[in-house]
């Protein structure tokens, strides 16, 4: 880094409370307690607006979260492997996750996480606040989303959508792959109560936020937050791909 090449610019849109693209480019490291040879940044959070936090987490080689991270009896936590190679554990359940591997831990179970790679992995973590349904409980679940068929979504051969955790009423939200072959779009501009946190995961696009459309691409970070106008064109000649939190199965409180 040091010394500016060209004049300060950035690609990054933060309009708090409403919606966020935040470019990888304009991201510092936030030191987490906890967490140790690790680059994290926190992406959305409830100083955004966001219900939840996300993070962007760079395991560097010994790298690892050793007191555990959530655990709380009402916070659920959830963690995607970008790239590289990871154990994952939920107590003292372990998994070991690769690209696309993922885990989600339900309230009071802690997190571990532990690079196993001699060179960096890279995640995409998340936390949110559980909203209990009486009966109901989540559990834990892990996977890698690679081994999940694609779904049609709604209709379109050119749009293809993965749920990646149970869609019981005992879960709260839900984590999903959407992907847009090039030229594929949403259907229609969304406008929905439920907030999203997406990590663009692969391709390049044009997104529709707020009714403006802005470029997107692979590394970037989209918050969406209750009712902004939201949808997508993928552009370029790789499929436009994102990993994103939706909350879901519980009413509107007042
Ligand atoms: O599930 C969704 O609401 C999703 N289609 N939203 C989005 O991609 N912005
Ligand atoms: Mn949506």
């Amino acid at each position: 880094m040091g010394y500016p090449k060209d004049l300060l610019a950035s690609r990054s849109i933060i309009e708090h409370g409403k919606y966020a693209l935040i470019a990888p480019e304009g991201l510092v490291n936030n030191v987490i307690p906890g967490f140790e040879n690790c680059i994290i940044s926190i992406l959305g959070s409830p100083k955004l607006g966001a219900s939840f936090v996300d993070y962007v987490v760079t395991m560097k080689i010994g790298g690892r979260n050793s007191d555990g991270f959530g655990g709380q009896v009402d916070v659920e936590t959830f963690v995607y492997v970008i790239e590289g190679e990871i154990k994952a554990s939920a107590g003292d359940q372990e998994f070991v996750l690769n690209e696309s591997g993922y885990l989600y831990c339900p309230p009071g179970t802690k997190m571990y996480l532990e690079n196993l790679k001699d060179t960096e992995s890279k995640l995409f973590l998340y936390k949110q606040k559980y909203r209990p349904l009486k009966g109901r409980k989540p559990w834990v679940v892990s996977n890698h989303a690679n081994k999940i068929e694609y779904q049609i979504y709604d209709g379109m051969h050119n749009v293809h959508l993965k749920d990646l955790l149970p869609t019981d009423i005992d879960f709260d939200m839900n984590f999903h792959i959407l992907s847009f072959d090039p030229a594929a779009s949403h259907p229609f501009i969304e406008t929905h109560v439920q907030e999203h946190g997406a990590y663009l995961l692969t391709g390049e696009g044009m997104y529709n936020l707020d009714n403006k459309w802005v470029p997107v691409k692979k590394g970037d970070y989209i918050f969406m937050g209750p009712y902004v106008h939201q949808a997508a064109y993928a552009i370029g000649r790789e499929n436009l791909t994102y990993v994103y939190s939706k909350d879901c199965n519980r009413d509107v409180e007042l």
